[in-house]
């Protein structure tokens, strides 16, 4: 079913802005991602986000009233306060299209623009999804102004795979990422699970696994399934659904608390604009069918949008994601294995491999039992991804640039 109908169209659609597709220059020339595993292979993009010929008009069913947004952050009121941006309200970005944002104020939503003093200069700042701004509504205009953007908190954001390290932010202030594989005869995209949560971990994000598509494989299968991900993530929220069952529908909504905000990650057909539908109990979404041939999706979601589930918080439906590759994400690394990275400085070697390097002090724990093997692999495939691609970069590229 194809949903993202055009029953209201929003406010004053924008007539400025960005492509909102990976906020990369068209034709920029960057360093291919060198990634191992499935999860992270090839250079990000390719997913249609908002496509130019989209048309500016929007489904705004489920979308989020302001008290659904959680509690105001004390940064973004102190914008909004004497001293602050005067004469401005708090509002939160609730979905970006084409790059256009709209915000929900206690006023109601708004089609915004970026004020020119936000986005001028190299460090200039554009709203993603889920930023808390300071937004200037003008009397005679029903579009309004994003005059700063609060400090962000819980950032979800991947290497845009240039040649100078820069980021692309795909969400912020969110609480938990459910990072969302399909079941189905394949092995379970492990590796991907485990970048994911990499990424979440980096962001300060907490992180909960749901598997969907469980009517397709056996209670065998879904045993499995679990048992890998324990082995290779620890103790991680691991919900079995399946959208076309009804399975698992009630547990995944949880996951996400009232007042809190949840993004759905995961690759174009997994399913999670199906499970969105099911948590809202309507087909607000669209959906349609993946490649018989290898499972994959058609890039159906086009726009981050945030919705707001009945009896839960609000969760963020994104466009699938075909590649997560990871660059300097050492800190999350640590987060996400931090029973390895405790032990890493006690190996002899500064840069031990733990591939046998003697002194090694990971590889011991391996062999008691501690830490299960297809842990430490994992965690040896992200390590050696990570340096593989600042080996990538222009020599020059700083650590961590954002953009
Ligand atoms: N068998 C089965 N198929 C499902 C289930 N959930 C979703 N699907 C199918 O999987 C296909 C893709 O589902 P979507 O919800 O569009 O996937 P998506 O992750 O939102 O994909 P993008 O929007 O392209 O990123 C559709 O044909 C769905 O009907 C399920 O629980 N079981
Ligand atoms: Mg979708």
């Amino acid at each position: 079913m194809r949903g993202n109908g055009s029953r209201h169209p929003a406010r004053g659609a924008g007539a400025s802005g960005r492509d909102g597709r990976s906020g990369r220059p068209r034709g920029s020339r960057g360093a291919s991602p060198r990634t191992r595993g499935d999860g992270g292979r090839g250079r990000p993009g390719g997913e249609p986000v908002g496509g130019d010929d989209a048309p500016l008009v929007v489904d705004r069913s489920f979308e989020p009233a302001f008290e659904d947004l959680g509690p105001v952050p004390g940064d973004a009121l102190e914008l909004t306060g004497a001293g602050g941006h005067d004469g401005c309200v708090p509002g939160r970005v609730v979905r970006l299209d084409r790059g256009f944002p709209l915000v929900v104020c206690p006023r109601g939503a708004y089609r915004a623009e970026h004020a020119i003093s936000l986005v001028k200069g190299d460090d200039g700042r554009r709203a993603c999804v889920g930023d808390w701004v300071a937004l200037r509504i003008p009397d005679a205009h029903d579009k309004a102004l994003i005059e700063a953007i609060a400090p962000r908190r819980g950032v979800l954001s991947r290497w845009d795979g240039r040649s100078r390290g820069q980021r692309q932010t795909l969400a912020a202030n969110l609480d938990l990422v459910c990072v969302v594989q399909p079941l189905s005869k394949r092995a379970l995209a492990v590796d991907r699970i485990a970048r994911s949560a990499v990424l979440a971990a980096q962001g300060g994000i907490g992180l909960a696994v749901v598997l969907t598509k469980a009517d397709r494989v056996d209670d065998d299968a879904v045993v499995r399934a679990r048992a890998c991900i324990a082995e290779c993530l620890g103790d991680v929220a691991c919900v079995v659904t399946s959208s076309r069952a009804g399975r698992g529908v009630d547990e995944a909504r949880g996951l996400i608390a009232p007042g809190s905000t949840a993004l759905f990650l995961g690759e174009s057909g997994a399913g999670k604009s199906s499970l969105v539908n099911a948590l809202l109990g309507a087909e607000v979404l669209g959906t349609s069918s993946v490649r018989a041939r290898d499972d994959s999706g058609r890039h159906t979601t086009v726009a981050r949008r945030m919705l707001k589930v009945p009896g839960a918080g609000v969760v963020v439906d994104a466009p699938g994601l075909r590649s997560l590759p990871l660059l300097d994400e050492y800190e999350g690394l640590a987060r996400a294995f931090p029973d390895v990275s405790a032990l890493v400085p006690s190996c002899r070697f500064r840069d031990c491999t733990h591939g046998g390097e003697p002194g090694c002090a990971v590889r011991p724990a391996v062999a008691s039992g501690d830490i299960p093997a297809a842990r430490l692999e994992q965690y040896r495939s992200l390590v050696a991804e990570m340096r593989s691609n600042r080996l990538g970069l222009d020599r020059s590229a700083p650590q961590s640039i954002t953009a």
